[in-house]
């Protein structure tokens, strides 16, 4: 059976065991859990999380030197950023458009007197721009800072293309390096049905539908805004300029889509989704090395429209009317927030709350939608890896064009 159908099986199969043992078996429910579903699912996470710094090293080195020529470097990182930014500014948009017409904020009272949130302190954009190259590249590694990794990376692949054959015999063992984590990859795939099972049952079995039957409308016009995204935004660039059919890319693409839903994590999927990228979108290695371990960090679209979202909710609780400027600091303010965050699981939270800082809404309103947000990130995650493929698709086609020209082995 195909490995994206034994997770989706999976997937299913937890949602309908965590529900069962919520609905009808609260008490055993946590001693299940404690044994089977977190151990199952912290064994997977730990797995994929075990390999995805050497993986984004050896990746993005292979990468950037296989791009051989500094101005190709230059041409994909002008085509990778407008994508990302582009998408993330026209997911936002989505997002608070459609919270203003259904007004999820407005059905409904919600206890905005008692919500009480304490913002985790999220990095300013500057400081996290300017900390983008690692002081101690050994530091970043051992901290997991995957914008110094990523940077670090790009320097040492640099040098290696400009060195060539000097550094032949560590482009090589680089390369096995790198041949060595792809493997590994297929190797920790074959868990993902079962990591998927224990995330999910604990997920569901722990949120239970409480949380959904309260914020029903607000999770709505979330997943709404997902599925709208992913079919117009990726579906119409995909077919537009790469002359890929959506349906089939977003079929292929499912295995990856899987992990990240059980994961809520675009770092752990990492490995999973640059693994698929290469064996069944087609897309080089050098190129898929270099844009989606990019996307993981700082591109998230799913993410963005959650604060869309979010924000008109939570100004609609509050009774707050949104000025057309404070819309735009909100859409600027996310795109912006989304570079600096790691792709873990509930970053959205932590950027969200700058984003409400942006416009002077109560944080604390945070307090209402994150009983919803655990189910919900699974879903933005799943968009946040699948925009990054569809740039690295979109990427690969329009370089075709330039192909052979300067590019080493990819
Ligand atoms: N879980 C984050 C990610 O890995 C997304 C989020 O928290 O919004 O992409």
């Amino acid at each position: 059976m195909k490995l994206s159908l034994k997770i989706i099986i999976a997937l299913i199969l937890g949602s309908i065991v965590g529900l069962i043992f919520n609905l009808f078996f609260p008490q055993p429910f946590d001693t299940v859990n404690a044994y089977v579903f977190t151990p199952l699912g912290k064994l997977f996470l730990n797995l994929i999380n075990m390999i995805v710094v050497p993986i984004v090293f050896f990746s993005i080195v292979l990468g950037t030197a296989g791009l051989g020529d500094p101005k190709k470097l230059g041409r994909i990182g002008i085509k990778t950023i407008s994508y990302f930014l582009i998408t993330t500014a026209i997911a936002i948009a989505i997002g608070i458009s459609l919270a203003l017409v259904t007004k999820p904020g407005s059905v409904g009272d919600f206890n905005t007197s008692q919500a009480q949130f304490e913002p985790k302190e999220a990095p300013p954009v500057s400081e996290t721009l300017l900390n983008i190259i690692p002081k101690n590249p050994v530091q970043a590694f051992a901290e997991g800072n995957m914008l110094q990794i990523i940077t670090f990376s790009i320097f040492v692949g640099f040098a290696l293309s400009m060195l060539r054959e000097k550094t032949a015999g560590l482009f090589k063992l680089i390369e096995q390096g790198n041949e060595v984590m792809m493997y590994l990859v297929t190797v920790i795939m074959r868990f993902a049905p079962y990591g998927a099972f224990g995330l999910i049952a604990s997920a569901v079995g722990s949120q239970g539908t409480d949380a959904i039957r309260s914020m029903g409308m607000y999770m709505s016009v979330v997943l709404f805004s997902l599925i709208i995204h992913m079919l117009f935004t990726y579906g119409s660039s995909l077919y537009l300029f790469a002359k890929r059919n959506p349906f089939s890319f977003f079929k292929q693409f499912a295995p990856a889509m899987g992990v990240a839903f059980s994961t809520s994590s675009s770092n752990a999927t990492l490995p999973i989704s640059m693994n698929v990228a290469q064996t069944k979108l087609g897309v080089p290695k050098h190129i898929s090395s270099f844009v989606q371990p990019l996307g993981a960090t700082i591109n998230m679209d799913g993410t963005a429209i959650m604060q869309g979202v979010a924000t008109i909710f939570i100004a609609q609780a509050y009774g707050i009317d949104l000025t057309i400027s404070q819309l735009a600091t909100v859409v600027l303010t996310a795109v912006l927030a989304s570079i600096g965050t790691a792709g873990v699981p509930g970053v959205g939270l932590v950027m969200l709350a700058m984003v409400l800082n942006s416009v002077n809404l109560p944080v604390e309103g945070i307090a209402l939608i994150i009983g919803i947000d655990r189910l919900l990130d699974m879903a933005r995650t799943a968009v946040n890896i699948t925009g990054d493929a569809a740039c690295a698709v979109i990427v690969a086609e329009t370089e075709k064009k330039y192909a052979g020209v300067g590019t080493k082995a990819s």
